[in-house]
């Protein structure tokens, strides 16, 4: 269901269910929380790439599962709660950069997966979909918070209630993607990127991400605020002050992530 991979500090997170579009089974989602701790916990893993297997990057929730939980009268089953969610918590909180591939149709809480990285880099052949209103359901995994402050919120609402698939080259447009690149080259040209982060400051990138997430929600004092406090985190680091000294030095700084 999940392949886990890791190489060049980079850890692979591979939806691989593709006869059923990587759709998300309670197995499925479950195993997925279990790899993204995994990475999140690894100190060798300073990124993480999320994509999929075959012709989807995630076709949402397995809804031949989920009507056999209605079917029983068992509703969602508390997936939201116990999967949906803290994935996409971790995703977005994790000190590290998250990378997504989408090699191909997202939808649902596919999409919403998709939207929780940090960076999307995608197929020309990618389409997102926000299924939702097209099974009666409401957006979830977070697609209402991260896709209205991607693209707006009226483009969000838009996409939302008519639920029509974005492709590729509106996505770019629409600055939901970071790239988009033929087929044949999406996880090479994510995998590249991903390196390239995980050979980045790891701990100056773990205080973007707070500082993004707080910024999104608080004034900009209180932002203010934040960033010096984050920023004196940052000026601690070893990293920062060995590109300082390499910079005096006109060398490339490396990196160690500490
Ligand atoms: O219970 C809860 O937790 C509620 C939470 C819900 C969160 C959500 O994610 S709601 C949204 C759920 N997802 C969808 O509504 C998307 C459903 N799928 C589609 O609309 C289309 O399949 C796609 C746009 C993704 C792709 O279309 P297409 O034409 O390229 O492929 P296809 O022929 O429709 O699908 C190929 C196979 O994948 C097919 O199986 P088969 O007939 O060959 O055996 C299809 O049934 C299967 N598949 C696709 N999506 C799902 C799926 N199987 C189970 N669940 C799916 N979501």
């Amino acid at each position: 269901m999940i392949r886990y991979d890791v190489a060049d500090a980079v850890a692979t997170i591979t939806l691989d269910r593709p006869d059923a579009m990587n759709s998300l089974t309670a197995e499925t989602k479950q195993a997925l929380l279990d790899a993204l701790r995994r990475a999140a916990g690894d100190p060798g893993v300073r990124a993480v790439l999320l994509t999929g297997s075959g012709r989807a990057f995630c076709a949402g929730q397995d809804l031949r599962e989920h009507a056999d939980n209605l079917a029983a009268g068992r509703g969602l089953a508390g997936t939201v709660r116990a999967h949906y969610n803290p994935i996409v918590e971790l995703i977005t909180t994790m000190g590290k950069p998250v990378v997504a591939a989408v090699n191909g149709v997202a939808a649902g809480a596919g999409a919403s997966l998709a939207f929780a990285c940090d960076l999307r880099i995608a197929s020309e052949k990618a389409k997102f979909a926000l299924a939702f209103a097209g099974i009666g359901l409401a957006p979830d995994s977070g697609a209402s918070w991260t896709l209205q402050r991607l693209v707006g919120r009226g483009r969000a609402a838009e996409l939302m209630l008519l639920g029509e698939p974005l492709d590729a080259a509106r996505a770019l447009e629409l600055g939901l993607v970071t790239r988009v690149v033929p087929p044949g080259d999406v996880l090479k040209t994510a995998q590249e990127l991903s390196v390239r982060l995980a050979h980045g400051p790891t701990l100056a990138y773990a205080a973007t991400k707070r500082a993004l997430a707080y910024a999104a929600t608080h004034s900009l004092p209180d932002s203010l605020a934040m960033e010096a406090d984050l920023q004196d985190e940052c000026v601690a680091t070893r990293d920062h002050q060995n590109a300082t000294q390499a910079f005096l030095a006109k060398e490339h700084p490396t990196f160690n992530g500490e």
